[in-house]
């Protein structure tokens, strides 16, 4: 079966609530749909989100390097080989967005193709994740008026909160709100998005003691490294690499120098294959994993799911998959649902994200 074109789609759908924080604010989803169309006529589905804020990527970035450099390169390749398409991919450095969602796409095609469930395929662990909730930038009471209302509405029980703002305290006192509010049965944890210094995390984990917080990540530029290093012997809870370690061999390098003892995993900007990579290297070595979102449309939630219900030590967790509630309208044909804080995988070939053609059209813009 092989690949006979890959097509690209950017696309624009609006956010209701503009999620804000360290590095950067999202008011519209302006993401590439690829598609993998092979020979046989089976169409292999994933989604693009860019962020230049955190890896360079953008829109037209994305679609440029698919259609004229990958999309030459793995035209003609088996969608079975994905070995050899990586290796393909590989000599393009950097552009992990859309590597990670051509990879996507060739898992899809070839559930498809064997009429599989993927995430059956990566590893049928189970077949659900519990939702983790992403509170972006704003007042403290609003934040705990939308953490109660997110656990009212849908059950979710898991909070990460955006920080890294100056003064410290705004962050500080938006912890001690919500720990508050939502009482000690509720996780909550941190992402500063390299909003701190590394000596600045440390007086927030100093000022925030006591509050059981579960995280912190990727309080600083990892690229701080004595700091960082020094911040991770210190702090008592683990400390999470996110965007420091978008390719395995960064996860190494940050795990191995001590810039954090925890990794999140990322399927828009790792795909399937390079994230199965970093999943072996932190269960090798002894280290948690979170499964992360990057702003993620349905599409993209739906990927997660199938990637962290298919292991074990990516459902111990609730992952980051409820941020397309933010969004105006989303392209899956079948809403995902969160019910009990839950998102169930899809049982059916692929990973199951059918497309309702009449909303692309509408949302497309070429
Ligand atoms: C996160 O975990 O950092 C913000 C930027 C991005 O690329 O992902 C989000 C969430
Ligand atoms: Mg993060």
């Amino acid at each position: 079966m092989k690949i006979e074109r890959v097509e690209v789609i950017p696309y624009s759908i609006p956010y209701t609530h503009p999620l804000q924080f360290a590095s950067g604010k999202v008011t519209h989803a302006d993401h590439v749909l690829v598609r993998v169309h092979t020979d046989d006529g089976v169409v292999g589905t994933a989604d693009a989100p860019p962020r230049p804020y955190t890896y360079g990527e953008t829109q037209e970035s994305i679609s440029t390097i698919i259609t004229k450099t990958f999309a030459p390169q793995v035209t003609g390749l088996d969608v079975f080989d994905r070995e050899r398409i990586h290796a393909v991919l590989r000599r393009t450095i950097h552009n992990q967005v859309a590597k990670g969602a051509l990879d996507i796409a060739v898992w899809d095609a070839i559930g498809k193709r064997l009429g599989a469930p993927v995430h059956k395929l990566l590893g049928g662990y189970t077949d659900r994740l519990r939702v983790s909730h992403m509170l972006g930038f704003r007042p403290a009471h609003e934040l705990l008026d939308e953490a109660l209302r997110f656990g009212e509405t849908y059950g979710i029980s898991t909070f990460k909160l955006k920080v890294g703002r100056r003064p410290l305290a705004l962050d500080i006192e938006a912890c001690h709100v919500l720990r508050e509010g939502l009482g000690d049965g509720v996780e909550i944890y941190l992402d500063a998005n390299r909003g701190w210094t590394a000596n600045e995390a440390l007086e927030v984990l100093r000022r925030t003691e006591g509050l059981g917080l579960t995280l912190l990540e990727e309080p600083c530029d990892a690229k701080e490294a004595l700091s960082r290093r020094r911040l991770v012997d210190r702090s008592p809870i683990p400390v999470v690499g996110d965007e420091s370690v978008p390719t395995a061999g960064d996860v190494s390098r940050e795990l191995l120098s001590g810039g954090c003892n925890a990794i999140c995993i990322k399927t828009a900007r790792s795909g399937f294959t390079e994230a199965t990579e970093i999943l072996g290297l932190c269960t090798g070595l002894g280290v948690d994993v979170t499964m992360g979102n990057q702003i993620d449309t349905q599409v993209g939630s739906l990927a997660t799911v199938t990637f962290g219900a298919a292991h074990e030590a990516t459902s111990r967790r609730a992952g980051e998959l409820s941020n397309f509630l933010d969004m105006a309208d989303d392209l899956l044909a079948e809403p995902l649902l969160i019910t009990d804080g839950t998102i169930r995988v899809r049982d059916v070939p692929g990973v199951g994200a059918e497309i309702d053609e009449d909303k692309l059209a509408t949302y497309r813009l070429s």
